[in-house]
């Protein structure tokens, strides 16, 4: 089974991230032939510091390896080092409607607050339908936010085959398990994020022990003692997902632990458990952030693996649209194609 994913390199990357994110690629390497991709050319519809992406694209591909993507089965990669995706991006246009593009939520919420609209904030899903659609997936792990780009990826590829002849293979979407998305700690109705949520409320996955303390300390909770999830209870919730996210353990079985135990111990216990599954995170991040070096060399590797595994799919695109291939393209090159370099 091939699976696809695409990250950005935006932000600082924290617990939610871990919870929804990181951990469903590390587990879905283990269920086939996985790619995952650095979105770096996504990253610049919206407003970036140009110096800042390079720390950015080379810190979050640290932290997949360091999460425990492998580079021996997994293909990590960074997508501007593969330009078949920006073709792929432009072909796709081809079958894709200015409608269709004007209904995404995303755009209109983006396009909303701000008075430059990038153009790329527009065609930013057909960039990602190229990315998916380049490697015949199967199975994209991704966040609920991004259920209306799947569908219209999957909307572009059915209409590619019926157009051109049949080439996509139609993905599917897998979703985070209810509880895999974690809250902002300060106001647990909002989810965790470093652009919708509160600072405090932010655990981010290099936080230094003592800060992942005072956050989770100073979480919002309710006035009540009671460790259970329940009606006007988000905050306690919040952080029972949280200890499940770092234990591996079942809400049910913490609420069952921690009856009658009051807040401050369990607030101590669950900082304690995020700092111990964050400690051996952060080993292998600064590990590979100290030799640049191998890091370029592991992403060097995996970009031939995806130009390699997307070039097919690219060189057939052109192909049943009918552009006419270039010479070096050619398999078994006629004789006049040979006559007619020689001659140039
Ligand atoms: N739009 C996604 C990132 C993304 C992606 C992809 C996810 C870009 N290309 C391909 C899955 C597959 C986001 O903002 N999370």
């Amino acid at each position: 089974m091939r699976i696809f994913s695409g990250i950005q390199p935006t932000g600082a990357k924290h617990l939610g991230n871990y919870a929804g994110g990181f951990r469903q690629y590390v587990e879905s390497q283990e269920r086939g032939d996985a790619f995952f991709c650095v979105v770096d050319l996504h990253s610049i519809t919206v407003d970036y510091d140009p110096a800042g992406l390079r720390e950015r694209t080379l810190s979050l591909a640290a932290m997949l390896f360091a999460a425990g993507l492998d580079p021996e089965r997994s293909t990590v990669f960074v997508q501007s080092h593969v330009p078949a995706h920006a073709e792929a991006a432009w072909l796709l246009s081809a079958v894709t409607s200015y409608g269709q593009l004007g209904r995404m939520t995303q755009f209109k919420d983006k396009a909303a607050q701000r008075d430059f609209v990038p153009a790329g904030l527009f065609t930013y899903p057909l960039l990602m339908a190229g990315d998916i659609l380049l490697y015949r997936t199967d199975a994209v792990p991704i966040g609920d936010d991004q259920r209306q780009h799947l569908e219209l990826a999957r909307d572009v590829a059915a209409r590619f085959n019926a157009r051109f002849g049949e080439l996509f293979r139609v993905p599917e979407g897998i979703y985070p398990a209810v509880g895999a998305r974690l809250m902002d700690l300060q106001e647990p109705t909002r989810k965790m994020s470093t652009t919708g949520g509160t600072p405090q409320g932010t655990v981010l996955l290099l936080d230094p022990p003592e800060t992942i303390r005072r956050k989770i300390r100073s979480a919002v909770t309710d006035s009540g003692s009671e460790i259970r999830r329940g009606a006007d209870k988000a905050g306690i919730a919040n952080l029972i997902d949280i200890m499940s996210v770092a234990t591996g353990e079942a809400p049910e079985w913490i609420e069952r632990r921690y009856d009658g135990g009051g807040y401050g111990r369990f607030k101590r216990d669950v900082a304690e458990a995020v700092i111990a599954l964050l400690e051996p995170f952060q080993a292998q991040y600064a590990e590979f952030r100290s030799d640049p070096g191998e890091l370029q060399r592991l992403l060097a590797v995996g970009g031939e693996k995806a130009r390699t595994a997307s070039a097919p799919t690219r060189a057939r695109m052109y192909e049943l649209m009918g552009f006419v291939a270039p010479i070096g393209a050619l398999k078994e090159p006629s004789k006049r194609n040979v006559q007619s370099i020689r001659n140039c």
